[in-house]
């Protein structure tokens, strides 16, 4: 501890003098692997240790060997700008086109940028992302998916990708293994078009009897592996993944990074394709939670969370990794697709007792469980009402990694470290939280305030959750009420105006 501190100390004073570039070598006194896990669409109340009614006895092992949050935030209720603020430490909001991504979207995250990865891999961590990405990729579009793609992941401050290009409903449905397709076939060429089916292949609309899985709003365009999508692809026969398998094979690509860096310092960033849609478990899992597709997801999830803890104890880095385990974004339940979500319920309810869901600004849309082990340096069996967001991973591990980053580089995110580990109860003041539409909503203390939007209240596309918009300001008192029943802003006019302004001052900052 002692060493540890006086280097940290010596860094923090050398880097502000520009004197030595960032590099932290000294890991086995320092700073610790970390593993990420984010899942996909999964709710507060998804987990047994958060109220869920579904077996995951792997991820509540990590509540049980460490910190479990309760007041822990992704930074919007959709993918695309939820993982752009983790990974760039700023709010989506004020980066235009950073809305849920199309699947031939070009990088959003251009080289040069500071990065949650990049700096890791400045202060020494070899770092990899696998999984989904959806934050674009390559520099024009359209995208050609037949030569080499770029700037990616690798461009930003990853070492390796493995990816899901952007998610499993979107076409190409294929992997891309840094810059490349994985099984790319020059005979046998990829085409995208968001726009028209370029050469008449079979759709969801079309040909609906060559569906394993009917589509229910969205996702009739082109069918691979017997499933419709978002958007129109034909060619790359060898390069199609099989839904069944992509949790099999992501656990591979991770454990393999784990095990090939287990004497260097690293970051893995596996961004699981489960629980999103289309939901098609390995025959491993389907009709074990009886819950149909949505449940028997979950169970393959936490297989995949049993699968990385399997290979930390194997390698006996569990004391010198840091695991953390979140979601991008609330619950949905139908959202494209036939697969008896919503029906198969019982007394499961993801959205643990909040209001909305994915896409809201109700708290169901960002409020997410949020994990924490670290064997050996946080405590087992805690819980944290510290009030956190994945924003401030960017600062807190730069921090920690010795490196002091200027406050006009990452804005929003703050150095939480001491909350992240469980040494401290207190987190953020406040933060910050986006729906679809880039509806923002500001939480300080005990209070919500979401402002006056005049959309529809439902999501428009046929999912049934409330967007939380209301052309009046909204006030909630989440203490009291966390399923936001009552709106005080009338009864509360001065408490209002104040959380407007405290919001409209981080806006214009
Ligand atoms: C929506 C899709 C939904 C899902 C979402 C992105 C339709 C009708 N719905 O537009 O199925 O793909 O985008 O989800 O197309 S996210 O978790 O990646 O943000
Ligand atoms: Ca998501």
């Amino acid at each position: 501890m002692k060493i540890y501190l006086k280097s940290y100390i010596y860094l923090l004073i050398f880097n502000s003098l520009g004197l030595i570039p960032l590099q932290v070598k000294s890991q086995n006194i320092t700073s610790p692997n970390i593993v990420l896990i984010y899942a996909d669409d999964l709710g507060y109340g998804d987990i047994s240790s958060y109220g869920g009614d579904i077996p995951t006895p792997h991820i509540d092992n990590l509540a049980k060997n460490g910190l479990k949050f309760t007041n822990a935030y992704a930074a919007a209720a959709t993918c695309t700008p939820s993982r752009y603020a983790m990974l760039t430490g700023e709010y989506a909001w004020r980066k235009k086109g950073t809305g849920v991504a199309p699947g031939d979207a070009t990088s959003l995250i251009l080289p040069g940028s500071t990065t949650l990865p990049g700096v890791l891999q400045k202060a020494g961590y070899k770092t990899a992302v696998v999984g989904k990405w959806h934050l674009g990729l390559g520099k024009k579009a359209p995208v050609n998916w037949n030569k080499d793609i770029k700037p990616g992941p690798l461009e930003i401050g990853f070492d390796y990708a493995y990816l899901l290009p952007a998610t499993g409903d979107r076409v190409p449905t294929v992997f891309v293994e840094n810059h490349r397709v994985v099984n790319r076939d020059p005979e046998d060429p990829i085409t995208v078009s968001y726009l028209k089916n370029l050469n008449e292949g079979p759709t969801g609309s079309k040909n609906p009897e060559q569906l394993k899985m009917m589509y229910s709003h969205g996702h009739n365009q082109s069918i691979t592996n017997g499933i419709s999508r978002i958007g129109y692809m034909s060619g790359g026969e060898k390069a199609l993944w099989q839904d069944e398998d992509i949790a099999d094979v992501l656990i591979n690509k991770s454990v393999g990074f784990i095990e090939e860096n287990k004497d260097s310092p690293f970051f893995l960033y596996l961004a699981t394709h489960d629980i999103h849609v289309p939901r098609v478990p390995h025959k491993r899992f389907a009709g074990t939670t009886g819950k149909g597709a949505r449940g028997d997801v979950i169970v393959q999830l936490d297989y995949t969370v049993s699968a990385v803890q399997k290979k930390l104890k194997e390698l006996g880095l569990e004391e010198n990794t840091l695991l953390i385990f979140t979601s991008d974004n609330g619950p949905v339940l139908d959202d494209g697709y036939v697969d008896g979500a919503a029906e198969r319920l019982a007394e499961h309810d993801p959205f643990g007792n909040f209001r909305g869901g994915k896409y809201s600004t109700f708290e169901a849309g960002t409020r997410v469980p949020f994990l924490v082990q670290w064997k050996g340096k946080v405590k087992s069996n805690q819980e944290s009402t510290a009030l956190m967001s994945q924003v401030d991973f960017l600062r807190s591990f730069a921090t920690v990694t010795g490196q002091n980053l200027p406050k006009d580089i990452a804005i929003d995110s703050q150095n939480h470290w001491n909350a992240l580990i469980g040494k401290q109860a207190k987190g953020r003041k406040s933060v910050v939280q986006q729906a679809i539409r880039n509806v923002l909503s500001y939480i300080e203390g005990n209070y919500k305030y979401i402002e006056p939007h005049s959309g529809p209240s439902m999501v428009p596309w046929g999912v049934e959750i409330e967007t939380g918009f209301n052309q009046e300001p909204q006030l909630y008192n989440l203490k009291k009420d966390p399923g936001e029943t009552e709106n005080l802003a009338s009864k509360m006019p001065e408490k209002t105006k104040e959380m407007e302004a405290a919001l409209n001052k981080i806006r214009d900052s």
